[in-house]
């Protein structure tokens, strides 16, 4: 049994398709998909209508990411819809056939709503916790803090005390290719900005990637 983690998705929805085809995956694959499906790229609402589809015919975990969290907030005051509209969000409301900087709750379908509130904060394996962007070191997964889950950069993570491995993502890699450290991995390899989308196959290390022009390539990190 495969786990296969996808990085940052960030409205590409054409590498999203592309790569699920290209991966081909099986009945009993795990696929945990590591957050920030919107904002940036061009197709956010597309994005999350292909991961609720993918779930319907495989166990799919969605992990939320920093950008999630920013458009809920942005319901909260005008200051919090700024920051996430300079963020991207301009680009998640467009897809919404939504004009910014204005946004009610209603202006979006409850199913994208409750598609954010199913988000998982982690998820753990016997080697790996999978996170959006990071874990302080000597808290337990489940105690963690969202200023480290959701906002840590990949060059301040530290080894976990349980010594697993994190895989995260987060921190764009601008060459387009996973990075992997002793105690981590992101493979946030930069899909919204001519970059890739990679999905891990976190046991073996082999990766397959995708982009916004449908070209696929893999490696092993
Ligand atoms: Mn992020």
């Amino acid at each position: 049994m495969r786990t296969l983690a996808i990085g940052d998705i960030h409205g590409s929805n054409t590498a999203l398709c592309t790569l699920c085809d290209y991966v081909n995956f099986r009945s009993d694959d795990t696929i945990v998909t590591l957050g920030d499906y919107i904002d940036r790229g061009p197709d956010s609402k597309e994005v999350i209508d292909s991961l609720i589809e993918l779930g319907k015919n495989h166990r799919v975990i969605n992990l939320k990411g920093n950008h999630e969290v920013m458009m809920e907030n942005s319901l909260l005051s005008e200051q919090e819809r700024y920051f996430w509209l300079y963020n991207g969000g301009e680009a998640t409301m467009r897809s919404f056939e939504l004009q910014p900087p204005i946004l009610e709750k209603e202006d979006i379908p409850q199913t994208y709503w409750n598609f954010f509130k199913s988000c998982q904060p982690y998820y753990e394996t016997q080697n790996h916790i999978l996170v959006h962007a990071g874990l302080e070191p000597e808290t337990d997964p489940e105690d963690q803090e969202e200023n480290f889950t959701l906002w840590q950069r990949i060059f301040e993570t530290k080894p976990h005390k349980s010594g697993k491995t994190i895989v995260c993502g987060h921190t764009p890699q601008l060459e387009g290719y996973p990075l992997k450290l002793d105690h981590a991995i992101c493979i946030d390899t930069s899909a919204c900005r001519d970059g890739w989308l990679t999905c891990l196959d976190i046991d073996s290390g082999h990766y397959w990637q995708a982009n916004e022009a449908a070209e696929t390539r893999s490696g092993s990190i």
